[in-house]
């Protein structure tokens, strides 16, 4: 029987298990990478597990997030990486060199190879052919090491593309379409394969656009077929020798089929306070903005960026809109300024920001309060651009820039602009001169640990019964964002002490003291949620903090991938209720007990919890593969780790 990409690439670098369907699978990781807000602390317990050297074909740090450097904590952090990349021979790409997923894609990105990488937006790589999948931290501390990564076999979905993007209409558009038909929840588990004849119409950076935002589904990735277009990249990369040709057989089979016609997409936005409340654009035409912000590792390639340019040139920003854009790379940003993009920005009265993330996870450039702001960015939770109230839409940067020059929602066709075709260019400018790449005499380098950077901590082996109290009950869709809030908070990233304080702190700011108060007279604290629980970014703080604070288990109706495996690299217990209907049983407050939690999970046995405040019992699954529940006995992946 045929295969396809997805299974091709999975058996090349299989190493244990079958490729069954849910069944937990142990693949070779070729390449990592990490990003300095999640990346010090995965050094930190690279460093903790013992492990001297990456055994990778290719790890690389970037700086990209903690760009914005009030107070020391930023700039301490970067040194750490900095003198940890040299010992351990990690390339290290300098703070100014762009977001981690542009200058991935532009640089390293091979096809065929496998990557994870502490950061959910990895699967920008399925664009060129990688199979690219965002992870915790300790995941890609394990991986630099030579440890395997472990996911469960996934279901392949074939994105089936037929027909051709109209003018003004952008892959940006076709993921939204993607949101709308999949929604955000309800696809843990599941790789979108793309193919299609209309799949040679899009470039790679297009095809990157389209594999980004994949993860706001919640997909474990989606990948691209490495063709002709991918060859026209890497050789206009310099890097032609890393091309190969990949597709799926003539007779591949998939899980399920879902076409989509380029030639019928309309512009379209995800309004607040969700990736998957998706509208046209036409709908919403005539509404106000105040901020337009171009960027992020969605939409700031050249490509991108050259559209937005010739949109504007010859144009004012509209006199009641702040526009800022943020070229995804210094590739990117350079090529601006030679070819004379740049100007035409500017003179435009576009503000010139930083190439890294800056604005997407909201450390700079905050709307003002109950503001419009219009973002070709991926996410657009409520409170991630810093402000609580402001209204974010994610847009192209087509619809992005015709609303910087309106001052309102428009859609780009009905504007009588002169559509900007772009070519894409034959040779990137190439100049890796901010990268320091491993050298042997690097690895004496000393490591540098300024005194914002801690000891990881670690976990205690899983207690015997459980005996605890609801901390907190929420409902649907709880995101990292809202249990472990990014923006000011960020610098704190490697001070577990002080950024735990921040836990649930636009939920319920009173979380973390109610936390440490059970914590500290030896009461386990445990978090009830509904459906879709830990939405959106990889960070593994986001169970590391609630871990410091004595949280012992999260019941709820379903988890998201990246966040259940991390809240199992901390210890603490992963629970889904048998019964969905049970999370209306229990109540903040109440007391819960597991007479022998340990001997339940031990035995992959149902666990019967106890709500002692109003007398019922509540069956739950640990869903747990055999060494997953090895993990959560010794308290952790660094325990487990350091045990075997
Ligand atoms: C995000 O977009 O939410 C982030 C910030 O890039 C996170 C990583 C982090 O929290 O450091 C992600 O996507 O994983
Ligand atoms: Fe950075 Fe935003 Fe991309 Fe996350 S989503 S990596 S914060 S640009």
């Amino acid at each position: 029987m045929g295969k396809n990409l997805v299974q091709k690439i999975l058996e090349a670098h299989l190493k244990e298990g079958e490729l069954k369907v849910g069944e937990e699978v142990g693949i070779r990781i070729d390449q990592t990478l990490t990003q300095d807000a999640t990346g010090t602390m995965a050094y930190l317990q690279f460093e903790a597990m013992g492990l001297t050297e990456v055994k990778t074909d290719l790890s690389v740090s970037y700086v990209d997030h903690n760009t914005v450097q009030v107070g020391f904590e930023n700039a301490d952090d970067h040194a750490y990486l900095q003198s940890v990349a040299a010992k351990y021979g990690i390339v290290f790409s300098r703070p100014g060199n762009g977001i981690c997923h542009q200058v991935h894609l532009e640089r390293f990105g091979k096809p065929g190879t496998t990557m994870i990488g502490s950061d959910s937006h990895t699967p920008t790589g399925g664009g060129i052919g990688q199979i690219a999948i965002g992870a915790g931290g300790l995941d890609v501390a394990v991986a630099m090491g030579g440890g395997f990564f472990y996911l469960p076999a996934p279901k392949v979905y074939k994105v089936n593309l037929t027909g051709e993007l109209k003018p003004w209409i952008t892959a940006k558009d076709v993921i939204l379409e993607m949101l709308e038909t999949l929604s955000t929840k309800g696809n843990v588990g599941v790789i979108l394969e793309y193919g299609g004849p209309g799949m040679a119409t899009l470039t790679v950076p297009e095809r990157a656009t389209i594999t980004n935002m994949g993860a706001e589904m919640g997909v474990t990735t989606s990948i691209f077929p490495s063709d002709d277009e991918t060859r026209k990249f890497l050789k206009a990369q310099g890097r032609e020798g890393d091309w190969v040709e990949l597709g799926p057989d003539g007779d591949a089979t998939y899980d399920r089929q879902i076409d989509i016609n380029l030639s019928e997409i309309e512009p379209l936005t995800a309004a607040p306070h969700s990736p998957g409340n998706i509208k046209k654009v036409s709908e919403l035409a005539g509404m106000k903005v105040d901020q337009v912000l171009i960027g992020s590792c969605t939409n700031s390639s050249y490509k991108d960026l050259v559209t937005a340019a010739k949109i504007l040139k010859g144009r004012k920003v509209h006199p009641k809109v702040s526009l800022g854009v943020a070229p995804g790379s210094r590739q990117v940003m350079q090529m601006l300024a030679k070819e004379g993009y740049l100007a035409d920005l500017i003179e435009s009265g576009a503000r010139i920001l930083e190439s890294a993330c800056g604005f997407c996870i909201g450390n700079s450039v905050s709307p003002g309060s109950g503001k419009v702001s219009i973002r070709t960015s991926n996410r657009n939770f409520e409170g991630r651009s810093g402000t609580k109230d402001a209204q974010v839409y994610l847009t192209s940067c087509e619809v992005a820039a015709a609303a910087a020059i309106e001052g309102e929602f428009a859609d780009p066709r009905k504007l009588g602009l002169e559509y900007p075709s772009i070519m894409m260019p034959e040779q990137y400018v190439i100049d890796d001169s901010m990268f320091i790449f491993p050298a042997p005499k690097l690895k004496d380098a000393v490591i540098v640990r300024g005194p914002n950077i801690g000891e990881p901590p670690r976990n205690e082996k899983l207690p015997q019964d459980l005996k605890g109290e609801v901390m907190l009950k929420v409902g649907d869709k709880i995101t990292t964002d809202h249990i472990m809030p990014a923006g000011p908070r960020l610098k704190y990233r490697s001070n577990v002490k002080k950024y735990s304080t921040f836990v649930f702190e636009n939920v319920d700011s009173a979380f973390h003291e109610r936390c440490s108060k059970n914590r500290d007279s030896g009461i386990h604290n445990i978090i009830v949620a509904g459906e879709s629980y830990g939405q959106g970014s990889s960070r593994e703080h986001a169970a590391l903090c609630p871990m410091y604070l004595g949280v012992k288990a999260v019941v709820a109706r379903s988890l998201e991938r990246i966040h259940a495996a991390n809240l199992v690299n901390f210890g603490i217990v992963p629970l889904t209720f048998k019964n969905p209907a049970d999370h209306d049983v229990i109540s903040q407050g109440d007391s819960l007990e597991v007479v022998n939690l340990r001997g339940a999970i031990e035995k992959g046995e149902v666990v019967k919890l106890m709500d002692k405040t109003n007398g019922k019992t509540i069956e739950c699954d640990a869903n747990l593969s055999e060494r997953q529940r090895g993990i959560v006995l010794a308290g952790g992946l660094l325990n487990y780790t350091n045990s075997n």
